[in-house]
């Protein structure tokens, strides 16, 4: 199996493939799968294997999600070492307040999502707004593998492999105008099949932001997938983002809308709780929550009597790849 490191002009990594030419072209006849109408095929649990074969743990999911096209195993370069989280842990325990505030409500309840048709509508500051079917973002590029350490503000942590295509892929599509400095992601807000829209606890739709330079940086994730199969709904199916080095809730989950703006947007936790909940929101050990530290993190599926918490990571330990955009600025108060 070749494994190799690459780092592209910003000395950032770029995917390295782990993945033999076999299994690749197993995944490339999915494709053909896709376009011939068979959409239903589960992408076979041999292939998620032997992509996972760096990670000895990997427990296979069984289910029958939808198959993703187009998609190559790969690893970002950035911590792959660690234990993926187990896909029954990474699927049942959730934060998606639209199906409910308990870890398990999620799972539970988000069954009720209707997944299909889905599109995403662009617009703002932008030269081709418009509305995106999911299937026409599928194909607009190769997506990959990346396995990403997702650090929740509550103090928990998993590994999870993500499967997607950098959002600047899509960025750069839709042309934003010199004026955009902002994005603004909006996730669905559907009273008939969310529950828990209209709660009292956010004010929906439940918003997201980011600053151009963060959305555009390669490591911000278009994700359509998880260990090899599409996004079970409470994980944010159809479509969602990863931002590795920002607290989970800055990972917005079913997109219905990405609006370019000149100012910086209001988001649901910053709305919900200003003091607790900055814009940036980056991964950060030495700014405490003002009820809890973040110093250390319980990664899941390692709780045990004895099991030590692991200490935070600054910028989740994606410090080499982001540090740059956060030069010269006070992370004590852009938190
Ligand atoms: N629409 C929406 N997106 C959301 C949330 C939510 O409640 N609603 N929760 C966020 C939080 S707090 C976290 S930690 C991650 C959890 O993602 P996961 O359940 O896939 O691990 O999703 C984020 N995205
Ligand atoms: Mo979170």
């Amino acid at each position: 199996m070749l494994i190799k490191t690459n780092r592209d002009g910003f000395g950032h990594p770029v995917a390295s493939e782990i993945t033999p030419q076999s299994i690749y072209e197993g995944r490339r006849n999915l494709i053909k799968l896709m376009a011939s109408g068979v959409a239903g095929a589960a992408l076979t649990s041999w292939a998620t294997r032997e992509a996972h074969a760096q990670s000895a743990t990997l427990t296979p999911k069984p289910g029958k999600l939808a198959a993703l096209p187009n998609v190559r195993a790969s690893l970002p370069g950035a911590i792959t070492l660690d234990k993926l989280t187990d896909y029954k842990d990474a699927s049942t325990y959730n934060n998606f307040y639209e199906f409910g505030t308990d870890k398990s409500d999620p799972a539970q309840n988000a069954h009720t999502l209707k997944v299909s048709p889905w599109t995403v509508q662009i617009e703002g500051l932008v030269k081709k707004p418009g509305n995106y079917a999911l299937e026409d973002l599928l194909k607009l590029s190769a997506q990959e593998e990346r396995i990403y350490r997702l650090r929740c503000v509550e103090g928990w942590s998993m590994v999870i492999p993500w499967v997607g295509y950098s959002l600047s892929e899509l960025i750069k599509k839709v042309e934003p105008l010199g004026s955009a400095k902002y994005i603004e992601f909006v996730t669905l807000a559907d009273h008939k099949t969310m529950p828990f829209v209209g709660s009292r606890v956010l004010d929906w739709p439940y918003t997201e932001g980011l600053r151009m330079d963060e959305a555009m940086h390669p490591l911000t994730l278009l994700t359509f997938g998880m260990y090899g199969e599409v996004l079970p709904k409470q994980n944010g199916a159809p479509v969602r983002l990863v931002v590795p080095w920002k607290y989970g809730f800055k990972s917005g989950k079913s997109l219905v809308k990405i609006r370019f703006t000149d100012k910086q947007p209001g988001t649901a936790w910053n709305k919900a709780a200003a003091n607790e909940y900055g814009f940036f929101s980056n991964v950060n050990p030495t700014v405490d929550h003002p009820r809890w530290s973040q110093a250390t993190e319980r990664r899941i599926g390692e709780d045990g009597f004895f099991t030590k918490k692991r200490k935070t990571l600054m910028f989740n330990g994606y410090e080499t790849q982001v540090g740059q955009l956060y030069a010269g600025m006070d992370l004590k108060k852009f938190f």
